[in-house]
């Protein structure tokens, strides 16, 4: 029977549903709970604040409901003009500056709900939107933002932009709800790629350009490899059915890697997209929300059905993958020329979030720089942004800014501080259970000092914090990671690679702070005494047979160099 979300959908009159309504209620913060489900795909989450759910309880109130809103940003690229309104909505409508997302977008929290509207249509003057950025759709299209292969980024880009524009949903309802755009009379409405209950679940699409997998290319449902030869855009190598989601105790639900089943010309780029979206529309399991992702659709009906699907609804055959090579997942910070003579600075953003703090005035420090900066600027997947296109005469006065504001902390950090992400967790996610923004810079210096002990400390070693196994960070391709089962309590993982394409595994259940330290000691003393030259963390404790071997994989055994 099909869930009760998909009766919420297809009652909803593509997207409209009460939401007006409920914006227009007075006497409450919130709107119904199936306008909630609804209003994802405007790209807003109502949420409320949980550091004081009890004390309002008590008090009988109703939560301190707010919105969160994410920005539908493909590639993560925008100008410094864009940026300055970004900000401005931070200062006038939110409550926690500017977060950058690990799908390189920006998410305002704390927006109380009759600011709502005015938020989104700020976001509209700035030539960006929400629509789509969350919900059963394809989601912000990510893509590698590769400043040392800056000509293919500019044409992978190209491409994120257009899958982007191509699927995104095509319901008058965005318009109406918040742009007061005409409402439509007479004629029906029609969505030609997602039919009136869109997809089972959500969708997301990220492009890589080897050598460089930032965007985690096989933790998407739709991964797509460039593969440049000559300086040319020769096509995509495509891989489906990753996923990082799954729930503590129910072996039915689980991480998994994107396999490459092909490539395509760009030409065939976007009708690939549309078919394997079509075949998950019509395949996917509508009944049960936890096992609708692409990734469950696969392990039931089988890769090489769904891969023959695509194939009759492209009316093409896949040609044989490209040999690629990754060699990092993690940013690579500091000064990179481009090309053309152009200059790109990759700075880090501590969980991507920007505010301005003693020492670290982050959010005035970007707004002087999109002040004066003639180029772009790129979010990264690691949460991190990138001061791009700078001539070579611009970077004196841009190191200047940077360092007045604190943000050059790229410069001084350790390896495993540079290379950390943490998902939002609490206050405001709803399903967090276990702190993680938060908490990440309690746990670093403590983890340094362990490494400093061994000789570790500018050794990179990839740390991934989730409040929870939905697996926001992508923890699960941490060498080490931390996933919330309760507060302050975690599962300690262990064992994924620096590339983004072995999934690490449970090493310790359920513990906290003290046995996690306690449990790593050992292992970074034999990693510092023990290692090959250039091994890393997670090879190494899986080359000593630390940790199990993983199963093998199909990205493995066919194309990766
Ligand atoms: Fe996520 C749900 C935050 C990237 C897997 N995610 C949520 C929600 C909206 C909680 C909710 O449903 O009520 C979180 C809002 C927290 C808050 O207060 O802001 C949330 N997810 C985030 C962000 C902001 C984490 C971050 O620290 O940057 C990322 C926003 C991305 C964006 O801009 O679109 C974010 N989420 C991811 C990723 C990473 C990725 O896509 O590369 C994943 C794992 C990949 C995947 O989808 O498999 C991810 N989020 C989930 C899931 C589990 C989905 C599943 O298949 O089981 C949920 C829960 C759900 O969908 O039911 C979730
Ligand atoms: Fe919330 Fe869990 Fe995602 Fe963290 S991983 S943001 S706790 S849903």
């Amino acid at each position: 029977m099909p869930s009760h979300l998909e009766h919420i959908k297809s009652a909803s009159r593509f997207l409209r549903g009460g939401i007006a309504e409920g914006l227009a209620d007075p006497l409450t913060g919130a709107i119904s709970d199936d306008d909630t489900k609804l209003l994802k795909f405007h790209g807003s989450y109502q949420q409320d604040d949980r550091d004081i759910r009890d004390e309002r309880r008590r008090q009988k109130l109703e939560p301190a409901y707010a919105f969160m809103l994410r920005a539908r940003l493909p590639g993560g690229v925008m100008t410094p003009a864009q940026w300055l309104a970004f900000d401005a909505l931070a200062s006038d409508y939110a409550s926690s500056g500017l977060r950058i997302t690990t799908r390189q977008t920006f998410q305002w929290h704390g927006i109380i709900k009759r600011n709502l509207k005015a938020s989104i249509a700020a976001i509209d003057a700035a030539m960006a939107s929400t629509i789509a950025a969350c919900g059963d759709v394809n989601r912000n299209v990510v893509c590698n933002t590769n400043p040392v292969e800056s000509a293919a980024h500019e044409l992978a880009y190209a491409w994120a932009v257009r899958l982007s524009e191509h699927l995104k949903p095509k319901t008058r309802a965005y318009h109406e709800l918040w742009l007061d755009g005409e409402k439509l009379v007479g004629e029906p409405e029609h969505e030609p790629l997602y039919g009136p209950t869109y997809l089972p679940r959500k969708f997301k699409i990220g492009l890589a350009i080897p050598p460089l997998n930032d965007v985690d290319v096989f933790a998407q449902d739709l991964g797509l490899v460039a593969i440049v030869r000559g300086g040319e855009l020769t096509g995509f190598n495509v891989a489906i059915g990753g996923g990082m989601g799954a729930s503590h105790g129910d072996p039915t639900t689980y991480p998994r890697l994107a396999d490459v089943i092909g490539f395509v010309p760009p030409e065939r780029l976007l009708a690939l997209a549309e078919a394997v979206i079509s075949v998950q529309r019509d395949w996917g399991d509508r009944d049960e929300r936890k096992h609708a992702r692409l990734k469950y659709t696969l392990d039931r009906r089988g890769l090489d059905a769904f891969k023959a699907e695509v194939e009759r609804r492209l009316g093409a055959t896949f040609e044989p993958a490209r040999e690629f090579r990754f060699e990092h997942n993690g940013d690579r910070y500091g000064w990179i020329q481009g090309h053309a003579g152009r200059w790109h600075l990759t700075l880090q953003v501590e969980s991507g979030r920007l505010l301005d703090r003693p020492g670290q005035t982050w959010l005035s420090g970007m707004r002087e720089l999109a002040g004066v900066h003639t180029g772009d600027i790129r979010l990264t997947c690691n949460q991190n942004l990138i001061i791009a296109n700078v001539e070579a005469g611009d970077r004196g006065l841009i190191d200047a800014i940077v360092a007045r504001h604190g943000l050059d902390g790229y410069r001084k950090h350790s390896a495993i501080r540079q290379h950390a992400i943490a998902c939002v967790a609490l206050p405001t996610c709803g399903l967090a259970m276990a702190e993680s923004e938060r908490y990440l810079p309690q746990l670093l210096p403590k983890l340094e000092a362990v490494l400093d002990r061994h000789g570790l400390i500018d050794t990179p070693i990839l740390l991934r914090l989730s409040g929870c196994p939905n697996g926001c960070s992508r923890p699960y391709l941490g060498e080490v990671a931390l996933v919330g089962r309760g507060p302050g309590r975690y599962d300690l993982r262990l064992g994924a690679d620096l590339r983004g394409q072995r999934l690490n595994q449970v090493y310790r259940e359920n513990v906290d702070e003290a046995a996690i330290l306690e449990a790593l000691d050992p292992l970074f003393a034999r990693y510092a005494a023990e290692r090959d030259a250039g091994e890393g963390f997670g090879d190494f404790l899986l080359r000593q047979a630390i940790l199990a071997p993983p199963p093998s994989r199909r990205i493995t055994a066919t194309v990766l160099t």
